[in-house]
Order: C-alpha cells, then sequence, then structure tokens
C-alpha cells in the first residue's frame, strides 16, 4: 500500500477549501529513537519510541489556498524554488489532502523557530503543523490519532510532534498502519533540562531517512536493536513514573550510543560523530563521575542534546558555555 491509497481509503471526504489555517506544532527529542523502517512507503517503524516535544520551540505553518499552476512554498519568509527537495515534499504532502481537487494550490508558510544552531531537526515538527493546518483548511475535523497517523505518511518523527510533553509513538502492526501513531504520555516532569550543544550545524550528508535504511540493509548489529529499543522503553516507562532521573538520563543515553553503534556498523560505515562530538561526551563522562546527574542523547547528527535537572543548571552551564536550555516542561 502506498501513501495515496492508504489516504483514499481512510481520509474524510474533502469538501471545498475553507480558507486559510494557521498552526504551531513543537519539536521533539527522542529518549528512545526510531531507527528502521518496516515500510518506507508508509514510515512504519520497526520499533517503538518515546520523546519529549520542546514546548514552544518548533514550527509555525501557514497554508492559504492559491489561485495559481503550482504551490508556492515559503520557509522562514524566503521563496523555495518549485524544484528544492523542500518544496517537493511539502507539495507531495499536500497532494494527499487534495487529492479529490488536483487544481487546488497552497501558499504555504513555514516558520520555524528552532535555535538555527542548535541541530534539531524541523522536519517532525514541520509535517505536524501542516497536518492540523490542511486539516482545517479542509474542514475535516480529524482526531488527534488520525492525524498523527498522517502526520507519519510525511516524516515518521512527526507523529510524535502532534502531542506536547512525553508522547510514545506505539508502533503497530497493521500492514496499512492505522495503528501506528503517537500517544500522549501525561507524567509531566517540571524542571526537566535538554541542553543543545553545538558541534556542527551544516546539513549532513546522509539524512536519516537514508541513514536507516543503510543500517537497516547492512549492519548486522542493527538485528539486536529492536530488543535495544523495546527494553529500553520499558525502562524509560519506570523512570517516568518513579521520577528517576538517574534511569532516564542513564537509559536515553544507552539507546542513543546503541543506535549509534548499529550506524557505524554499517556498509559504507555512517559515524555522525566529529572530534568535538567525541570531546563533549567526555566532558559529560567526566562531570558525572564527579557526581553531577548529567547525561546526554544524540540523534543522527554531531550534536549533543543533554539531559539534566534544574539543580544542576548552574554547573552545566558552567562546564558548557554558551548552552541552549529548554525546559520542556517548565520549572
Ligand atoms: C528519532 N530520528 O527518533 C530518530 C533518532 C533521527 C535519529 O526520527 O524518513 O526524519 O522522515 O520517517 O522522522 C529522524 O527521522 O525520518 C528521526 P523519516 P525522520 O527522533
Amino acid at each position: 500500500m502506498d501513501k495515496r491509497e492508504f489516504m483514499q481509503a481512510h481520509l474524510p471526504a474533502v469538501g471545498s477549501v475553507r480558507g486559510s489555517r494557521e498552526h504551531f506544532a513543537p519539536s521533539n527529542i527522542a529518549l528512545c529513537k526510531y531507527w528502521g523502517k518496516r515500510d518506507a512507503q508508509l514510515n512504519l517503524p520497526v520499533n517503538a519510541s518515546l520523546s519529549v516535544s520542546l514546548g514552544h520551540l518548533g514550527t509555525r505553518t501557514r497554508v492559504e489556498p492559491l489561485d495559481a499552476p503550482q504551490d508556492s512554498v515559503y520557509l522562514n519568509g524566503r521563496l523555495q524554488g518549485a524544484d528544492s527537495r523542500f518544496a517537493q515534499r511539502v507539495s507531495a504532502f499536500i497532494d494527499l489532502f487534495r487529492m479529490g481537487q488536483p487544481e487546488q494550490m497552497f501558499r504555504v508558510d513555514t516558520d520555524n523557530n528552532i535555535p538555527t544552531a542548535a541541530g534539531l531537526a524541523s522536519s517532525a515538527s514541520g509535517f505536524a503543523a501542516l497536518t492540523r493546518a490542511m486539516d482545517e483548511a479542509y474542514g475535516l475535523g480529524m482526531s488527534d490519532t488520525e492525524l498523527s497517523v498522517i502526520a507519519r505518511l510525511g516524516s515518521g518523527s512527526a507523529c510524535r510532534s502532534l502531542f506536547e510533553g512525553f508522547v510514545e509513538w506505539q508502533m503497530g502492526v497493521r500492514e496499512d498502519g492505522l495503528d501506528s501513531h503517537a500517544i500522549p504520555v501525561d507524567k509531566p516532569w517540571p524542571g526537566l533540562c535538554v541542553g543543545l550543544v553545538k558541534v556542527d550545524e551544516r546539513e549532513k550528508r546522509v539524512d536519516s531517512r537514508a541513514g536507516m535504511q543503510r543500517t537497516k540493509e547492512t549492519a548486522h548489529l542493527y538485528q539486536s536493536w529492536p530488543l535495544q529499543a523495546g527494553a529500553d522503553l520499558a525502562k524509560l516507562h519506570n523512570a517516568l513514573d518513579e521520577r528517576d532521573f538517574g534511569l532516564l538520563g542513564a537509559v536515553a543515553e544507552q539507546n542513543a550510543l546503541s543506535m549509534h553503534a548499529t550506524m557505524i556498523a554499517s556498509w559504507p560505515p555512517l559515524l555522525y560523530w566529529q572530534p568535538d562530538t567525541v570531546a563533549a561526551m567526555h566532558r559529560v563522562w567526566a562531570l558525572r563521575e564527579e557526581g553531577l546527574a548529567l547525561y546526554f542523547t544524540m540523534d543522527a547528527g554531531p550534536n549533543l542534546k543533554l539531559l539534566f535537572e534544574s539543580a544542576s543548571q548552574a554547573a552545566v552551564e558552567a562546564a558548557f558555555p554558551g548552552l541552549e536550555v529548554i525546559k520542556p516542561f517548565g520549572d
């Protein structure tokens, strides 16, 4: 089944477009990562994942019906060429909504307030915000669960950005992916901090989509990943239930390093780390040796995301000058 067939089967009848709509969706950081797909067409994952949404940091997207031969796609105020990868991904996603009216074009304004140097993915918040805006533009009135399923078709991790706080993406077992969507995990953690360590803000040469595909196809080590992820997810739920920060941090860090181990074991090898990445890891480990409750996670890139609590903030900022600190649940 491809995306169009899925939408034909499940999208409510699309009526006429209602007008312009605007929505915000938060960025998210996974503590148990999504890495590998069992269906690359529908972005169905090999494993369940768990993330924390980043509050006010994310993407605001506005869609406006347009009387023109093609969509106009703006990113942070700049018109993107129709043949750019960004515009093509946005238009292909909108195609899923306008199937009954292929001639209906849109102006799309995507504004990210994610710090440019943060090394945070914006595709998750971008597709989540676009999904909400399109749902409203056509007056479809879909539930959050349905919207999460559809956002997943744009980018897997986007299904988690429909919700605030901790969020679990349930992998599901159905072939059509109707049961593969995120759910909110209502266990707020005031004082939890995410610190963004900038190592390199350039676009990576191998994106997540290609990276996870390569890993799955070429790394024997990948066979152990679903087991690791399943065990980590269970431990993370325990950590949230018990408010056990040491457990949360340790599981998140080991999960990220396990994911990177599978990447490194791919062929050609995929090593996103740079010398400064490794230096930052050693700094975290040294501080932990000294008693600071500090951990990190990393995505498919060289930047670290530090995990700590408010009580440690001053010490962490002293060790990592210029750190951007986000408190997903406030203080
Ligand atoms: C995550 N990542 O769980 C993992 C960790 C990157 C490393 O979700 O192909 O951009 O669009 O489904 O969602 C990034 O992958 O990939 C990602 P597609 P996506 O946050």
